[in-house]
């Protein structure tokens, strides 16, 4: 059995990847950029994953239904709202049906179960909390929500700080911690650190857990040289004083992981990351197709010894 903890678009491929090849897998899935508009609940990271595994996923964006159209948006214009955030109209569905459930005394955890049922999901997706954790992003404009600063202001501002609201209240997942504790191998998807990953490390349940099977737990790095292969990764490393590649990585995780995945563009950083009490394992890591996805994961399930 496999569990992944999951974020963001990074982490969608990999996943894809791990279930084509293993029936077993668990997701737990970071719920700090989840965001309220116009009164639903949207959920990208858990939405992005059960797209991703229905065949539905928008491909070239990275989120949302693919060939789905923006009527509702639209409408949302004409009545004087913002709609910077591009909701479709299949996608809207999701939401509203998930904030009726949520408002008829369903918790974000039965709802994610049903909503994979209705998709034809057969990965067990489990959010990581059912408590409300916010990722906020720090600029010379405010404390601005993740999605605010990411898709209204388009991530150009510079970044003074990373908080997560919420977090050191947060009851984690009973779900979450067994499928941690009874998993085979635990992977952290190459998910931006600080916002897909790093929500979920800062519940205190989860990082303990993850602490003390950290043998068992493997990362693969979304990163190759200093940059990220896709998003804002680097930036909120830096901001966050974290050195801007897989050594740095590495260092951010070395208390909940013995094991990292990084692109054998990076060989050099070997020596260095072992120095953390780390395996390391170099392999190409960049997904952009079925293919690749596939020869990720299966190096993942072959190589990796944990
Ligand atoms: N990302 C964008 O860059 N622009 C959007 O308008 C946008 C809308 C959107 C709607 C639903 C959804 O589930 C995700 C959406 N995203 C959008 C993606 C999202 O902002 C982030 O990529 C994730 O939160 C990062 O994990």
């Amino acid at each position: 059995m496999i569990t992944v903890l999951a974020g963001g678009t990074g982490s969608v491929k990999l996943v894809r990847g791990l279930a084509s090849q293993e029936t077993n897998v668990n997701v737990v899935s970071n719920v700090g950029d989840n965001y309220w508009l116009y009164g639903l609940y949207v959920c990208p990271d858990i939405d992005t994953i059960i797209y991703g595994l229905a065949d539905l996923l928008d491909q070239e964006k990275g989120w949302g239904i693919k060939k789905d159209t923006f009527n509702f948006l639209r409408q949302m214009e004409i009545f004087g709202e913002e709609t910077w955030f591009r909701v479709g109209d299949r996608d809207a569905a999701t939401h509203l049906i998930r904030t009726n459930m949520l408002k008829n005394g369903k918790n974000l955890s039965d709802i994610t179960k049903w909503m994979c049922e209705k998709f034809a999901v057969s990965v067990n997706i489990i959010p990581v909390t059912d408590n409300n954790v916010e990722t906020r992003i720090t600029t010379d404009k405010g404390e601005l929500h993740l999605q605010e600063y990411w898709v209204k202001y388009r991530g150009k501002d510079p970044v003074e700080g990373i908080q997560y609201i919420g977090a050191d209240k947060a009851r984690p997942n009973p779900e979450a911690i067994n499928a941690i504790h009874d998993a085979d191998m635990v992977v952290l998807a190459p998910g931006n650190p600080l916002t897909s990953i790093g929500p979920m490390l800062q519940i205190k349940g989860i990082r303990k857990e993850l602490s003390k099977i950290k043998k068992k737990v493997v990362a693969v790095s979304p990163l190759i040289g200093e940059d990220a292969i896709t998003g804002p990764a680097a930036k909120y490393m830096e901001a966050a004083g974290i050195e801007t590649n897989s050594y740095g990585l590495a260092k951010m995780y070395s208390d909940v992981c013995s094991n990292i995945v990084i692109d054998s563009k990076d060989r050099l950083l070997v020596k260095k990351i072992q120095s953390l009490d780390m395996k390391v394992y170099d392999t190409k890591i960049t997904m952009k197709n079925k293919i690749s996805e596939d020869a990720l994961a299966n190096f993942i399930l072959k190589q990796v010894h944990v």
